[in-house]
C-alpha cells in the first residue's frame, strides 16, 4: 500500500520554511515571557523573508540576553558583556551595514548597568532593532528589582520598591531613536506586527516588551505580571503592516487610520483608538507616556516614528562594502600620507 507523502512545508517569499528560522531548545523557565518573544521574532523574520545569514544577533547578559540562542541558529551571534551590547553592536554595524542588526537586552542589562551605553546608542540612530525584554527584575540573579520596576511594587518577599521607574521609551524618544514602542509578550498580534515594521525601518528601533518572569516576578503586587498586564494594558492603536513585497489592497479608512511608509516601501498602519494621537509628535508621545504612568496604565503601541530621519550610517557616509573586504590599498594610508601626517605633528 502506498504511503501518503507529507505536505511540503510552507515557505516564505525567499523559499525558506519556518524551520530555518528556529534556534536551539530553550533553557529558560517554562512560561517565561522571553520565550514568547523569541517565537514572535522567528515568525516576523520568516514572514519578512529576511535571510538568516544576513542577521547579527547581539545581546548582553541575563536570561533575556541568553534568548538569541533560541532563535535563528543560522544567523551570526554575539553574547557580549553585561550592559555593553550597544558598543559592540555599533562597531559591528559600522563594519558591515548591509546586515540586519537585532539586539536583545534585559531591563537590568539596559537600564541599570548598561544605561551609559544605551543612551549613546539611542542618540545615534544606527540601523538596529533594540529589544528590551522587560520583567522589572534581574531574573538571572534571582529576582532583585531593576530600574524599570514601578514605585510601590513588591518582591515576593514583600520588600517594597521605593524608587521611581525609568521609562526607557520616553528616554529613547527624547534621545533620538526613530521608532519607539512598547508591547507585551502575551499580545501576540501586536508584538508580531510591530516586529515586522521594525525590520522594515532603517534607523534605531527601540521596543520595550513587558515580559513577565514567572519565577521571580509574577505575583500579586508586581506590575510586570501576566495578570497586571492583562488588566492594565492600554493599546494606543490597532497596528497592521503590509510588507513591500505584498500588494497593498487592504481597505482602510484614512480618517481613522494613519499610514506610515517605511524605508523599504512597506506600509505601517495605525488605526487610531485615540483620535488626536499623532506618533510623529515627540512632545505628545512623551507627555502621553507620563500621563499613562500617573494613571497606572501600561500604554502599548508605536509611540513615536520618524521614517525619514537619516541614520548614523548616512551621516558618516560609510562605504557600502563590508570593511573586512576592502583591499589594503583602500584602508592603509600611503607612505606619503603618513609622512605628511608626521610632519604636521613636528
Ligand atoms: C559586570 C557584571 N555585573 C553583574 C553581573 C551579574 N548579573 C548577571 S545577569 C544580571 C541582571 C540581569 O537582569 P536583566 O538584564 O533584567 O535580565 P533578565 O535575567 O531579567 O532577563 C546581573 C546583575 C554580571 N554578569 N556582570
Ligand atoms: S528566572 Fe525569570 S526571566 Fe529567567 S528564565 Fe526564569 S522566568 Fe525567565
Ligand atoms: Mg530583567
Amino acid at each position: 500500500m502506498a504511503t501518503a507523502t507529507p505536505p511540503a512545508p510552507k515557505v516564505n517569499h525567499i523559499g525558506l520554511p519556518m524551520l530555518e528560522y528556529r534556534g536551539g531548545k530553550t533553557t529558560l523557565c517554562a512560561g517565561c515571557g522571553h520565550n514568547a518573544i523569541s517565537e514572535r521574532i522567528i515568525q516576523a523574520m520568516f514572514e519578512m523573508g529576511v535571510e538568516p545569514e544576513r542577521v547579527m544577533k547581539m545581546s548582553g547578559i541575563g536570561c533575556s540576553s541568553k534568548s538569541p540562542a533560541y532563535f535563528m541558529s543560522r544567523s551570526h551571534s554575539f553574547n557580549s558583556v553585561h550592559g555593553r551590547m550597544p558598543s559592540v553592536s555599533t562597531g559591528a554595524i559600522l563594519a558591515n551595514h548591509g546586515m540586519t542588526m537585532l539586539g536583545v537586552s534585559g531591563d537590568g542589562d539596559t537600564a541599570s548597568i548598561g544605561m551609559g551605553q544605551f543612551v549613546h546608542l539611542m542618540r545615534r540612530n544606527l540601523p538596529m532593532i533594540y529589544i528590551i525584554e522587560d520583567n522589572g527584575v534581574y531574573g538571572l540573579t534571582k529576582g532583585q528589582f531593576s530600574a524599570t520596576a514601578d514605585i510601590g511594587s513588591t518582591l515576593k518577599t514583600g520588600v517594597v520598591n521605593d524608587l521611581p521607574a525609568i521609562d526607557t521609551c520616553a528616554m529613547a524618544i527624547q534621545l533620538g531613536a526613530t521608532f519607539v514602542g512598547r508591547s507585551f509578550s502575551g499580545d501576540k498580534k501586536q508584538l508580531h506586527t510591530m516586529l515586522k515594521a521594525a525590520i522594515a525601518h532603517r534607523g534605531t528601533v527601540m521596543l520595550d516588551v513587558v515580559s513577565p518572569c514567572v519565577t521571580f516576578n509574577d505575583h500579586e503586587g508586581s506590575t510586570k505580571s501576566y495578570k497586571y498586564m492583562q488588566t492594565h494594558e492600554e493599546p494606543l492603536h490597532e497596528v497592521s503592516f503590509v510588507p513591500s513585497f505584498q500588494e497593498i489592497n487592504v481597505d482602510y479608512d484614512p480618517g481613522t487610520t494613519l499610514e506610515v511608509t517605511m524605508h523599504d516601501g512597506s506600509s505601517l498602519r495605525l488605526k487610531k483608538l485615540e483620535q488626536d494621537y499623532d506618533p510623529t509628535d515627540k512632545i505628545q508621545a512623551v507627555s502621553r507616556l507620563m500621563e499613562s504612568h500617573a494613571k497606572g496604565e501600561v500604554l502599548t503601541g508605536v509611540f513615536y516614528i520618524n521614517a525619514k530621519a537619516p541614520s548614523f550610517i548616512d551621516m558618516l557616509n560609510v562605504t557600502d562594502q563590508p570593511l573586512a573586504t576592502l583591499p589594503e590599498s583602500d584602508v592603509r594610508p600611503s607612505r606619503e600620507a603618513l609622512a605628511k601626517c608626521m610632519a604636521e605633528l613636528q
